[in-house]
């Protein structure tokens, strides 16, 4: 009895028990300055207060690189709330910031300091599910050996 009464009280650490009702806590990619991997694509941000291209498209699991190419600073805030992890708050010239979707679907982003008209959307499609590598091995049963017959006269001198 005097077990059960002190796993009781263990488990009444936590006051309050439920978690951060605020916080969706989903996220639909990683976000990094770098270090995710090759980029398989770039969007520049550029002197012209636009992101170059502003309409592209992305595989799960794809790197997808943000880079300053001007002067001036830039962010990239992604608007959908599942997606507040992948914003960039300062994108600084010569900067970059990677971004890799584990989630298929259409991402709107924005440069709040040059809003409305800086923005750009990636549709990412695929599956999550990185594809097996060729799961069905070819096994071949049917393979025969062609008997390779080369029968080459002996020349009879
Ligand atoms: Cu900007």
């Amino acid at each position: 009895m005097c077990v059960a009464i002190a796993l009781i009280a263990c488990g009444n650490g936590v006051p309050g028990g439920s978690g951060p009702s605020g916080s969706t806590g989903k996220c639909n990619g990683s976000a990094a300055v770098s270090g995710l991997g090759t980029a398989g694509m770039t969007i520049d941000a550029t002197d012209n207060l636009v992101f170059a291209p502003a309409s592209s498209t992305a595989q799960v699991g794809e790197v997808v690189e943000f880079k300053n190419t001007g002067s001036v600073e830039h962010n990239v805030t992604f608007q959908d709330s599942d997606d507040g992890c992948l914003t960039d708050a300062a994108l600084d010239p010569g900067a970059s910031w990677q971004v890799k979707f584990t989630a298929a679907g259409t991402f709107n982003y924005l440069c709040t300091i040059h809003a409305p008209n800086m923005k750009g959307e990636i549709t990412v499609s695929g599956s999550a599910a990185p594809p097996a590598a060729s799961a069905s091995a070819s096994a071949s049963p049917g393979a025969t050996p062609t008997p390779t017959a080369t029968a080459t006269p002996a020349p009879a001198t």
